[in-house]
């Protein structure tokens, strides 16, 4: 298997660290979907990164499905419970930590444009999701372990790399100062290798 993805990409992260607590073996073919002559395109019509190239050609994308696919072909550490409304609520804490990036992300590329190009009403708009969106992690965490259940999931693995991305490419958003369960949470989440190891 062939991971089509860009080390600096979380919603690749999020894969990669899948796959470590799966104990997959696979291919990482470093991608940029913003470099010319990159190949992304061949392999997924939207153009993104990651994209999951199984042995038979296969081209598996966006990232949720990849997760779920790697779930699925190996009973090790189970990421995602089976199909009950814990299994959906974990899916909706990924949810929540992709769309936390989608706006970080959003404000990011809206940041990078030309001064003159650049729309405050737009910046603000993605803030305000990401600010949202790490209130709503911070209140459904409380004072439990684990984002879901008794156990780690897809759930903690969606919320730490989201947390993490923020940190990355956001330093100045301070978003500990209200979600210090949050904190402790990447704290106790960035000790494990999959985490380590995948650090953009
Ligand atoms: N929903 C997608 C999002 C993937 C995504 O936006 N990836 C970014 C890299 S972080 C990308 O490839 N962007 C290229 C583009 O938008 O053209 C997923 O979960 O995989």
């Amino acid at each position: 298997m062939k991971l089509l993805a860009s080390k600096t990409s979380p919603y690749a992260r999020k894969v990669r660290i899948a796959f470590a607590e799966k104990k997959i073996e696979y291919t990482l073919v470093e991608q940029n979907p913003w470099e010319p002559g990159n190949v992304v395109g061949d392999h997924n019509p939207l153009g993104k990164v990651p994209v999951l190239v199984l042995e038979d050609g296969t081209n598996l994308f966006d990232s949720r499905v990849i997760v779920e696919y790697i779930d699925l072909v190996s009973p090790v550490s189970r990421l995602i419970p089976e199909p009950t409304r814990q299994r959906i609520l974990v899916k909706r804490w990924e949810a929540l930590g992709d769309g936390l990036l989608d706006a970080a992300v959003g404000a990011r590329l809206e940041a990078m444009r030309p001064k003159r190009q650049q729309s405050a009403e737009n910046l603000d708009r993605q803030m305000g999701k990401m600010r949202s969106a790490v209130d709503a992690m911070s209140r459904d965490l409380g004072d439990r372990a684990w984002c879901n259940g008794e156990a780690y999931t897809l759930a903690d693995i969606a919320t730490g790399v989201a947390l993490a991305y923020l940190d990355f490419r956001h330093p100045e958003f301070a978003w500990r100062d209200s979600a210090p369960n949050l904190a402790r949470q990447l704290q106790k989440l960035a000790k494990r290798p999959s985490f380590d190891h995948t650090q953009p």
